[in-house]
This record gives C-alpha cells, sequence and structure tokens, in this order.
C-alpha cells in the first residue's frame, strides 16, 4: 500500500492545452510525481457542461492524453486516465446531488460567469458536484487549486463533511496544495484576464502544439508596456506577465531576469523569450507526435490507467453504496 498523500487535478479537453495549463499545472504534476501518489485526469465530462462539437471533443481527449504523457506524466509512477471511461465518476455524482443543496450551488460564482458566455444547462450549475466526486473518490488529500477554484473546493469539504456526518467518515478531508512555483499565465492581449484554451482569439494563448512560428507571432504581438518599462508595478501587465512566463520556464529569479533584459529593451527580451519556450515545447511536441503515431498503444495505456483509477474509485464506491443503503 502506497504512504504516499493522494494528490488529484485534471484538465478540460475544451481547447488545446496551453501554456498556462503547462506552467499552472502539467508541469507541476510531472515534478510531483515521485513524491505523491497522483491521479490525471483527463476530464472530459466537465468539457460538456459546454457545447462540444463530438467529433473535435474525441480528438482533443487523445491529444491532451498523448500531450500528458509527452510532458513527462508515465504510467509507472501515476495514473493517467479519462474521467469518462470509468462510471464511478457518474455513479457518485447523483449520490452526491442528493446531500447538495440548491442554495448552496446558486453561490458558485463560476457558473454565474460562465453561464453569462453558455448555455445555463443544469450540468453547467451541477459541475462542481462532478469536481467533488473526482476529488473524494480517490481519497485525494492535496488538490492543486487555482484563485478561481478555491470555492469549489470549499463545496468539495462540505459535502465531504456532511456525507461523513451523516453515514459515517468514508471520505478524505481534501485540502488545496498551492505548488510554490505555479504561476497563473495571462491572456497575451488582455493581461486582466488568465489565459484561456477556449478564448475566441488565439492570439490570446499559446498552445503547446503551436508551431515555432505561430509562437514567434503571438510573443512579438503580446501586450507589453506603452512606457517600455520592465517592472510596472502593476501585477497584472503584459510585460509582468511574459517576465512570469520567463521565470516560470526558466527557474530564473524575477528581478535577475528584468535586469538583464531592461537595458537591451522588448525586442530582445522577447526573441529570448521565444527561444525558452520553443526549448520547452519543441521536445514535447516531438514526444506528442511519437504517441500520436500509434493509437492503439494510446489506448492500451489509457485502459491500463482507468482499471487503476477503477480499482481505488471502486474501494470508496461500494462503502458509499453501502452506507446510503444501495
Ligand atoms: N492561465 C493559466 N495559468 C495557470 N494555470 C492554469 N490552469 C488553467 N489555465 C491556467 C490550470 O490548469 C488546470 C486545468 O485547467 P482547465 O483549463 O482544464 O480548467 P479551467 O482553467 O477551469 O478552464 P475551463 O473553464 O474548464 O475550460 P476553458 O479553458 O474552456 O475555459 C487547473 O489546475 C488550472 O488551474
Amino acid at each position: 500500500m502506497s504512504l504516499q498523500s493522494t494528490l488529484f487535478s485534471g484538465c478540460s479537453p475544451s481547447g488545446t492545452l496551453t501554456l498556462g495549463n503547462y506552467i499552472g499545472a502539467v508541469k507541476q504534476w510531472v515534478q510531483c510525481q515521485d513524491d505523491y501518489d497522483g491521479i490525471y485526469c483527463v476530464v472530459d465530462m466537465h468539457a460538456i457542461t459546454v457545447k462540444q462539437d463530438p467529433y473535435l471533443l474525441r480528438q482533443r481527449v487523445w491529444d491532451f492524453y498523448a500531450l500528458y504523457l509527452a510532458c513527462g506524466l508515465t504510467p509507472d509512477k501515476s495514473t493517467i486516465f479519462i474521467q469518462s471511461h470509468n462510471p464511478h465518476h457518474s455513479e457518485l455524482t447523483w449520490v452526491l446531488s442528493c446531500l447538495t443543496m440548491f442554495g448552496e450551488m446558486s453561490r458558485m460564482t463560476q457558473f454565474k460567469s460562465k453561464s453569462r458566455k453558455h448555455e445555463s444547462t443544469v450540468g453547467l450549475f451541477t459541475y462542481p458536484i462532478l469536481m467533488a466526486t473526482d476529488i473524494l473518490l480517490y481519497q485525494t488529500s492535496l488538490v492543486p487549486v487555482g484563485k478561481d477554484q478555491v470555492q469549489h473546493l470549499e463545496i468539495t469539504r462540505d459535502l465531504a463533511e456532511r456525507f461523513n456526518n451523516r453515514y459515517g467518515s468514508i471520505f478524505t478531508m481534501p485540502e488545496a496544495y498551492l505548488p510554490t512555483e505555479g504561476a497563473k499565465v495571462m491572456d497575451l492581449q488582455d493581461p486582466g484576464k488568465k489565459m484561456d484554451k477556449s478564448s475566441p482569439n488565439p492570439k490570446s494563448y499559446i498552445t503547446l502544439l503551436d508551431t515555432p512560428d505561430e509562437v514567434r507571432a503571438k510573443i512579438s504581438k503580446a501586450i507589453t508596456d506603452s512606457q517600455g518599462r520592465f517592472d510596472t508595478g502593476e501585477e497584472l501587465s503584459g510585460i509582468n506577465n511574459l517576465v512570469t512566463i520567463y521565470c516560470s520556464l526558466t527557474g530564473e529569479d524575477r528581478s535577475f531576469v528584468i535586469n538583464q533584459f531592461e537595458p537591451q529593451g522588448y525586442k530582445v527580451f522577447k526573441d529570448s523569450l521565444v527561444d525558452v519556450i520553443l526549448a520547452h515545447l519543441v521536445p514535447i511536441q516531438e514526444r506528442y507526435h511519437h504517441y500520436k503515431e500509434d493509437h492503439s498503444y494510446l489506448e492500451q495505456l489509457a485502459k491500463e490507467g482507468c482499471e487503476k483509477a477503477m480499482g481505488k474509485s471502486k474501494v470508496t464506491l461500494d462503502k458509499v453504496k453501502e452506507a446510503v443503503g444501495f
């Protein structure tokens, strides 16, 4: 039995994985592999909370799976699977839905913002219950969360506590895991917003599959500062975001980077940033293409990953069914 803490995370295949997903999530997961029992999921059930093209969705699911591996997740160390392949997620979601109050769901701010852009389906409304399931099903103790997900982790903890009080102590109480290096990467055209894979403007994000020319063009057009400063004193400035990307990928100190590039100006900095980004992306893309060449191998890995995941989730689900009287 593993004595490591269980860590659960996933990305939603609602677009192509971005540099934001890489810096804020996947790169951290890879670094955590030796220290945690990591469970990493392609959360396609989350993706359909907003309208998706079925053909594109299936393609993206496999692209995500191949990219997780290409970024360095390994099935030997982590459990890597596709959410919809494990039916236990739907089953536990129903049980938890029957413990969730309409009022507490209504307070979720992400629903309020997303329902302005998408159809207000019941699935979009109750999506935090599915997220709670993802976490509780694997007795997760640590969940890497950005600020926008803190509210959803809180409701997960509320549901775990409510269930445990009513039916006996079955769920582990999850805590937020705040990685020291994980940075929030902002939109290249609007640094007030986070870089988002489903943004309608492709210039606002870099995907892990962008060509060198696309990366160069997007970085050269990225917003900086009208006065040419490197240290604007504003957290949400374009240049601040580019320096964050540079530091996250190189591990270099922010003030060192600013001192190095300030005398040389934005052009030299941006050229160097492109080199840094491509030094990460090119090897990832080579490995990605290697995995994509053999779809049956990918399917085999996903099947084994799912069996490993279901081995864990079944233990929890059996206890839940017994506890609620099924
Ligand atoms: N810009 C970002 N900077 C740092 N970390 C980020 N993450 C996402 N964007 C950034 C982290 O990646 C993980 C998975 O996120 P996700 O894209 O699947 O979920 P989301 O960010 O909440 O996006 P949506 O709403 O599901 O989909 P789209 O992209 O369609 O809007 C998380 O750990 C997240 O913090």
